[in-house]
C-alpha cells in the first residue's frame, strides 16, 4: 500500500504543470506618429495545471503592459491587470476590445509585414519569447 501511494505522488508531481503554447500573435500597425500600439494573441494551456501571465516585455516599446478594455456608458476604459490566470484545457484570447498587451513609448515605427518578439513571462513556465506579425487593424485600443 505504501509503495502504491509512493507512485502515485511521484507521477502526480511529474505529471502536474503548465505547458503554455502561445499562437497567433500579431501587432496593430499604427501610423509613425503614434507612440503607443497593442498586441493581441491567444495563450493556450495544455498541461493540467493553472498558470499566470505576470509580465511582457518587447524590444519595440519601452513598456508593455496588461490592459484589458471594457465600454462604460458609451465609453472605452483600459485598465492594466496585475496577472492573468490561464486555467489548465484553456485558451485565453487577447483580442481588440477585450485583454490586450499595450505597447507604451514604441521605439521603433511598426510596418505591415514586420516581425517582431514579445517576451511573455509565467509564474510556473518562465519566459516565453514568441514572434508575431505587425497587422493592420482598426482602433489602438
Ligand atoms: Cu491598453
Amino acid at each position: 500500500m505504501g509503495f502504491v501511494l509512493l507512485i502515485f505522488t511521484i507521477l502526480s508531481l511529474s505529471f502536474s504543470q503548465p505547458n503554455i503554447v502561445i499562437e497567433d500573435l500579431w501587432v496593430r500597425e499604427v501610423p509613425p506618429v503614434s507612440t503607443m500600439s497593442a498586441a493581441f494573441l491567444k495563450i493556450k494551456n495544455t498541461g493540467d495545471e493553472e498558470d499566470y501571465l505576470i509580465k511582457v516585455e518587447s524590444e519595440i516599446a519601452e513598456i508593455a503592459e496588461i490592459h484589458i478594455s471594457s465600454v462604460k456608458e458609451g465609453i472605452i476604459r483600459m485598465r492594466r491587470v496585475k496577472e492573468v490566470i490561464i486555467p489548465p484545457g484553456q485558451t485565453v484570447t487577447f483580442k481588440p476590445m477585450g485583454m490586450h498587451v499595450m505597447l507604451i513609448n514604441l521605439k521603433k515605427t511598426l510596418r505591415e509585414g514586420e516581425k517582431v518578439k514579445l517576451k511573455f513571462v509565467f509564474r510556473k513556465s518562465g519566459s516565453i519569447i514568441a514572434e508575431g506579425t505587425v497587422r493592420k487593424g482598426r482602433s489602438v485600443r
